[in-house]
């Protein structure tokens, strides 16, 4: 009895950032990849090592690469953060998330991190440096090298208290220079050359004893997950507008489901072409209706739009008239 509550304990670890990832433990390696798995040559991911304290979460990464970027992206549960990382403003990769929200990205290019750092991504085209993190690369071009990451609970849900019951999800990539896909990544995922729909991720649950502080009597290995978000036929189950004869200040409702983790852009344009209304819709939740309203406002001309929703592969347009007096 004794012995069972003295390993009841041992989730917290405070891990000292020097560059060296033996200052995690055996255990704290919490997935293991495969040393030649890698779609470039010399570019591998190896190793991401993971566990907190009271206060922090610490993050460690083995790899290699050289004239590629290593990119390490977490989603703390904030229900923040976007599923395209393609037209970010720093670091932006042909990568799709379905079932995560990036949120947080560490980048580095060329194992420098002079050439990186921390940030926290605001919206599909903007990033803003996060601070209060600590980050250590140590490693050389084309060498074994390690990444480690300080990043305290704070700063991850701007509380003192973590959310009760939150689930952190991450995934490390190699990608190339702007806009490609990925080379390696931990967990592996499918097709990783050719596509850049990113759908297996670790899954950390925090709390699971919902007090709202980081459990201490957990093994992380035990615990963690690696889940994939199964790809499902992409479509449009529903796309609606009302009514289709719009008035001066009367609003249109328009309506859509899609069936798979996507995200939606939804415009409106005239006879003529010219958008005038555009809106985007992150991380879509398959099978739940969106539904919002826009109004012409009076110095739009009288005619036909289109309402035209763009899920990725599907395109589909409705027509409305604007009766005007
Ligand atoms: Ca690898
Ligand atoms: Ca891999
Ligand atoms: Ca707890």
């Amino acid at each position: 009895m004794v012995i069972l509550l003295f390993i009841l304990n041992f989730t917290y670890h405070s891990v000292s950032l020097s560059g060296d990832l033996s200052a995690f433990s055996e255990d704290e390696l919490i997935y293991q990849d495969a040393p030649y798995d890698s779609y470039a040559q010399g570019n591998e991911l190896y190793g991401l090592y993971l566990t907190w304290d009271r206060d922090n979460l610490y993050i460690g990464l083995s790899y290699r690469v050289q004239n590629n970027a290593v990119l390490l992206i977490l989603d703390p549960g904030r229900n923040r953060g976007v599923s395209d990382i393609n037209n970010l403003d720093w670091y932006p990769r042909n990568f799709q998330f379905y079932g995560m929200k990036a949120d947080i990205l560490c980048a580095l290019w060329n194992a420098d991190i002079s050439t990186g750092g921390v940030r926290e991504i605001m919206a599909k085209d903007r990033t803003q440096p996060l601070s209060g993190v600590e980050v250590i690369n140590n490693g050389i071009s084309g060498d074994s090298s390690s990444l480690m990451l300080k990043i305290p609970f704070s700063v991850l849900y701007g509380t003192d208290h973590i959310p009760s019951g939150v689930t952190l999800k991450l995934v490390a990539l190699i990608a190339g220079s702007d806009h490609t896909t990925g080379k390696d990544a931990i967990p592996d995922n499918e097709n990783l050359g050719s596509s850049s729909a990113i759908r297996t991720f670790i899954e950390i649950p925090l709390d699971r004893n919902m007090d709202s502080i980081p459990d201490d009597s957990v093994r992380i290995k035990d615990i963690m997950k690696v889940i994939t978000y199964p790809k499902k036929a992409l479509r449009l189950s529903e796309f609606g507008i009302s009514p289709t004869k719009l008035g001066e200040g009367m609003p249109l409702t328009v309506s859509f489901k899609a069936t798979d983790y996507s995200f939606a852009k939804v415009y409106i344009v005239s006879e003529n072409g010219r958008r005038v209304y555009e809106r985007h819709f992150e991380s879509l939740t398959p099978d739940a209706t969106y539904t919002f309203t826009w109004s012409p406002k009076g110095d739009l001309a009288g005619g036909i739009y289109f309402v035209v929703i763009d899920v990725g592969d599907i395109i589909r347009g409705k027509k409305a008239f604007f009766l005007k007096k």
